[in-house]
């Protein structure tokens, strides 16, 4: 190539970067692209809800109005500009857009529960699923007490320690496919919400779940009507 055309090509580049921030979705507000962390991680998936509905698209809501994508109203934003909250009259559920499958997932949120009491019965707040809608191949559910139990297939293990209401958690769930008795999934929380995430709180190593993740289900209830942000999802860990 000519050194002109070098130049010209560079020129394109500067230009369309130069417009980049303007486009919502494209950039997230730190100016990173959104399939890459400031460490390289390139994210399968990248949503800070701060653009008008969603910044990806390709998101499932099994109820339009109940699913609030748009939500600035205390305690939202947990970042940036709006969150998603779960403002329901039944159980509702969002999914993800559909992202490459992978033998192993990290899937990071942030979660906020401002409701006068912990759930009545366990609630799986978060599964990952082998496509979007799908077969639920790694989960983990709040339980009364606001301990966290992750599941891998029908391995389950239960944590010690629990989320408490009206704080905001950055949770990371991870998962790797096994061949019958040998997935692995984990959850990890903090307060920190850009980590580190620490060790994990709850794990399994003998998961039955066997297929590759492809999407991510979020759900909320009538009893835990919840605050989501910052959703993120990469193959390696971050
Ligand atoms: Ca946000
Ligand atoms: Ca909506
Ligand atoms: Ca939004």
């Amino acid at each position: 190539m000519k050194r002109t055309a070098i130049v010209a090509a560079l020129f394109c580049v500067l230009a369309v970067n130069a417009q980049l921030p303007g486009l919502p979705g494209i950039l997230d507000p730190a100016g990173l692209s959104k399939h890459e962390t400031a460490s390289g991680t390139t994210y399968l998936l990248n949503e800070t809800f701060d653009a008008t509905g969603y910044d990806v698209v390709g998101w499932t809501e099994s109820n339009t109005s109940e699913i609030k994508e748009d939500y600035a109203t205390s305690p939202a934003p947990l970042s940036g500009t709006q969150s998603l909250y779960f403002d329901v009259t039944t159980t509702r559920t969002v999914d993800t857009p559909s992202f490459s499958a992978n033998d192993t997932v990290w899937v990071s949120f942030l979660f906020h529960d401002d409701e006068a009491s912990l759930p009545g019965q366990q609630r799986i707040i978060c599964a990952i699923k082998d496509s979007v809608g799908g077969t639920t191949v790694a989960s983990i559910a709040i339980e009364t007490d606001g301990d966290i139990t992750v599941a891998c297939g029908s391995a389950t293990q239960r944590s010690t320690a629990s989320l408490s209401l009206n704080t905001t958690f950055r949770i990371w769930v991870s998962y790797t496919k096994g061949t019958g008795a040998n997935g692995q999934a984990a959850v990890y929380w903090d307060t920190s919400l850009s980590g580190p995430k620490g060790t994990a709180k709850a794990s399994v190593s003998t998961g039955t779940a066997t297929a590759q993740a492809a999407s991510v289900r979020f759900v909320g209830y009538t009893d835990t009507e919840w605050h989501l942000d910052n959703v993120q999802v990469a193959a390696t860990e971050f």
